[in-house]
């Protein structure tokens, strides 16, 4: 039977056009689902997947493709390929998309039970993100930053103006990972430069720019 969703029976996840707030896809109606993610994990579809509630992970179009990781917590650029790895209480994980397993990369060892990074985002370095969790004894911060080399070379994440706003978004309490404002993934298009300026001493001036098609 196919269920359309009401005021009664709202969507449990749905996907909308960030311009016009249309849906493109949905399911799930008047189910509570808890948690969600979407992440570019599996280079075989185009774009982001989703996975999240009933079902197993969808393609851009909402699509069934097959089983989807357990970790619905958080992703985050790590190792050096464009696709984004996951991050579930302190452990970093690779989707192996072959197989449909998680294959742990780092163990953080997080103190209690918490599933949630303190912050997560591209802070040093190159374009991949950085991990900071308390250490175990509950007594300082921890930064980690990955190991692995890549090929990619990007700007630094918080050079993007909607990736750094998130990165602020990140400790209003549900906090969920930063993407930035142009499409980070296998098969990308080179995203649009910087338009940053010193102009003295501590002050910049950014004019955002955006790509193709995005007014
Ligand atoms: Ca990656
Ligand atoms: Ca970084």
């Amino acid at each position: 039977m196919k269920m359309t969703p009401s005021a009664s029976k709202p969507r449990g996840v749905g996907v909308h056009d960030a311009r016009t707030g249309a849906v493109i896809w949905s399911h799930s109606p008047g189910v509570d689902v808890t948690a969600g993610l979407a992440a570019d994990v599996d280079p075989r579809h185009r774009g982001y997947e989703a996975w999240g509630g009933p079902g197993g992970l969808r393609d851009a179009r909402g699509q069934e493709i097959g089983p989807a990781p357990r970790s619905t917590g958080w992703a985050i650029w790590w190792d050096g390929d464009l696709l984004r790895e996951l991050l579930s209480g302190g452990t970093i994980a690779k989707w192996n998309w072959e197989a449909a397993r998680e294959e742990p990369l780092l163990e953080a060892g997080l103190r209690g039970r918490s599933i949630r990074p303190t912050l997560a985002g591209d802070f040093l370095g190159d374009w991949r993100e950085e991990l900071l969790v308390p250490a175990p004894d509950g007594r300082s911060l921890r930064l980690y930053t990955t190991t692995h080399p890549t090929s990619h070379r990007l700007d630094t994440l918080m050079h993007d103006p909607q990736y750094r706003l998130a990165i602020a978004w990140q400790n209003v309490v549900y906090n969920k990972p930063p993407n930035p404002s142009f499409f980070l993934g296998e098969g990308m298009a080179p995203p649009p430069r910087p338009q940053i300026r010193l102009i003295g001493k501590g002050e910049a001036i950014v004019t955002e720019s955006r790509p193709e098609g995005i007014r």
